[in-house]
């Protein structure tokens, strides 16, 4: 791997190629097309969010039931250790969860360090509706959502109880990229009506500290959408997400012209460009406009997003920028 000046160096070689060779990438990626309604959603094994997704938005709901939905797919499901029910517990042996949501009218709502409470992204969207604030966190999250009528649970399960009497063994936090099986959704939905929403729901960085929140819940940084532009969302390592604001930044690079995949990719750049090492660590990035076109990119290989664009889903692979 060259040091960081090399790579920074090449980085802006690579912005030049990136320019010339734009249509190219796109085939490396679905082909973009301008197809309304599309739901879109980071991971291929949230084939089945984008799916609940569409079905919302064919009975007629908007794109806010929409992402909702999608992202309570993998909320309920133990068998994704990323999100939810079955998520990996912090270093405390404790599931605590992040989600945030926002609409085409620019409002969001947000949990963070919610413990207990299999949904956090509906509970966001109470968040959203039925206060005056965007963010609430760690136990005045749960006492909220208590009140909203939410059953505490017990979200740790056997396998991921399994998982962290493994990691205790060694109880070193090395997140590795790809290699904890990153689940995290960022959806996001365009609607018959031709109106965004975004939402993102994950346990956060397997074995992290207690109290530790990453960028999925904070507005900006795992999710974004503007209903002028379109909508970014984020996956993998939250730190280096949260110091560029990253899906504030794509869609902000949007708004200036450029292509959901070229925002990506500057997206991208931006954190190879300002932290130190970045090459540790798996970051991948969705986007789409209010065309319906969409683009993605990573730091490494092995990104990849589920796309159900007019009722057909597929799964694609991301174009990644460290290709040695
Ligand atoms: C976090 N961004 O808590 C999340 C983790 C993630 O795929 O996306 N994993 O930092």
């Amino acid at each position: 791997m060259k040091n960081r000046r090399e790579f920074i160096k090449a980085g802006s070689a690579f912005a030049a190629l990136s320019l010339l060779s734009c249509e190219e990438k796109h085939v490396q990626n679905a082909q973009s097309k301008p197809i309304l309604p599309v739901s879109i959603a980071t991971w291929g094994p949230n084939k089945e969010a984008v799916d609940a997704a569409m079905k919302e938005i064919e009975n007629g709901k908007t794109a806010l039931d929409a992402v909702e939905a999608g992202a309570k797919v993998p909320e309920a499901d133990p068998k994704d250790m990323s999100v939810g029910y079955g998520g990996r517990p912090d270093r405390d042996g404790k599931v605590t969860l992040d989600a945030c949501i926002m609409d085409w009218e620019l409002n969001a709502g947000s949990v963070s360090f919610v413990q207990g409470i299999k949904h956090p992204i509906s509970v966001a969207r109470k968040v959203m509706e039925e206060t005056p604030h965007v963010m609430l966190a760690g136990e005045g999250a749960k006492k909220f959502a208590v009140e909203q009528g939410f059953e505490v649970e017990n979200l740790l399960t056997e396998e991921a109880d399994k998982a962290y009497q493994e990691w205790l063994k060694t109880a070193e936090y090395k997140p590795k990229a790809n290699i904890e099986r990153h689940d995290t959704i960022g959806i996001m939905a365009i609607d018959k009506d031709k109106k965004i929403a975004g939402a993102c729901t994950t346990s956060g960085m397997a074995f992290k500290l207690h109290g530790r929140v990453g960028d999925s819940p904070v507005i900006g940084a795992g999710m974004y959408v503007d209903d002028e532009v379109g909508g970014a969302v984020a996956t993998g390592v939250g730190e280096l997400v949260l110091k560029t604001c990253g899906s504030f930044l794509i869609v902000e690079l949007m708004r200036q012209g450029l292509s959901p995949q070229e925002a990506c990719e500057e997206g991208v750049k931006r954190i190879a460009a300002k932290v130190k090492n970045f090459e540790e660590s798996q970051v991948g990035f969705l986007a789409i406009n209010k065309e319906g076109h969409h683009g993605a990119f990573a730091i490494l290989k092995g990104f990849n997003y589920a796309l159900n664009q007019g009722g057909e889903t597929n799964v694609y692979e991301s174009d990644y920028l460290v290709k040695s």
